[in-house]
């Protein structure tokens, strides 16, 4: 039988992280596997709706995301986190709230590449200087130097990226 993992989706604004966790979860659902995705456009509207975007608010936001992903992990779901988490640090505190079933995913997509989707507008806001903080822009991000998985998403459909994120989960968590 499977036991539960937190799977954490971290990367630029843009980058797929929610559109390929959407995609994961319809193909684990699928196949029967109890599946929850925490996305930060979710929990901003309802558990971190208090928060914004400084350095201690997004710390603030990861700290609560993981640790509902652990209490649904430790029930045996799979968790699939899609948070920008821009800091090594940040991300050192999810896995160290999660624990072992902390697994890194890193949605990699080129920064031209997200900032050309640009779905909400918000790069071409934050390059006007009309919103200040901006992951990409003027705040930082820091790309995980050794992710468990890495997902180039470049000239790949949110499809096929989330195929691989299954795959992972599957090997990881014994599907
Ligand atoms: C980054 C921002 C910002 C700023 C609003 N910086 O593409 P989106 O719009 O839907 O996803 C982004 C989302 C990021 O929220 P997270 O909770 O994932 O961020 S963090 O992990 O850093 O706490 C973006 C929108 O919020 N957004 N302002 N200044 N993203």
């Amino acid at each position: 039988g499977h036991h539960g993992g937190v799977f954490w989706m971290t990367g630029l604004p843009g980058a797929g992280k929610s559109t390929i966790a959407r995609a994961a979860e319809v193909q684990l659902f699928s196949r029967g596997v109890d599946v929850s995705v925490l996305d930060g456009d979710t929990l901003r509207a309802g558990l971190c709706s208090d928060l914004g975007f400084s350095e201690a608010d997004r710390r603030e936001n990861v700290r609560r995301a993981a640790a509902v992903a652990r209490i649904l992990a430790d029930s045996g779901q799979v968790v699939l986190v899609a948070l920008i988490s821009p800091t090594v640090a940040d991300r050192e505190l999810a896995r160290q709230i999660v624990g072992d079933e902390f697994h890194e995913v890193f949605v990699d997509t080129p920064q031209a590449t997200c900032e050309s989707r640009d779905p909400k507008g918000l790069y071409a806001a934050a390059r006007a200087g009309k919103i200040s903080g901006f992951t990409g822009i003027d705040a930082p991000y820091e790309a995980p130097a050794k992710p468990e998985l890495r997902l180039a998403t470049e000239n790949r459909d949110a499809a096929a990226s989330a195929r691989d994120l299954v795959t992972f989960i599957a090997e990881t968590t014994a599907l």
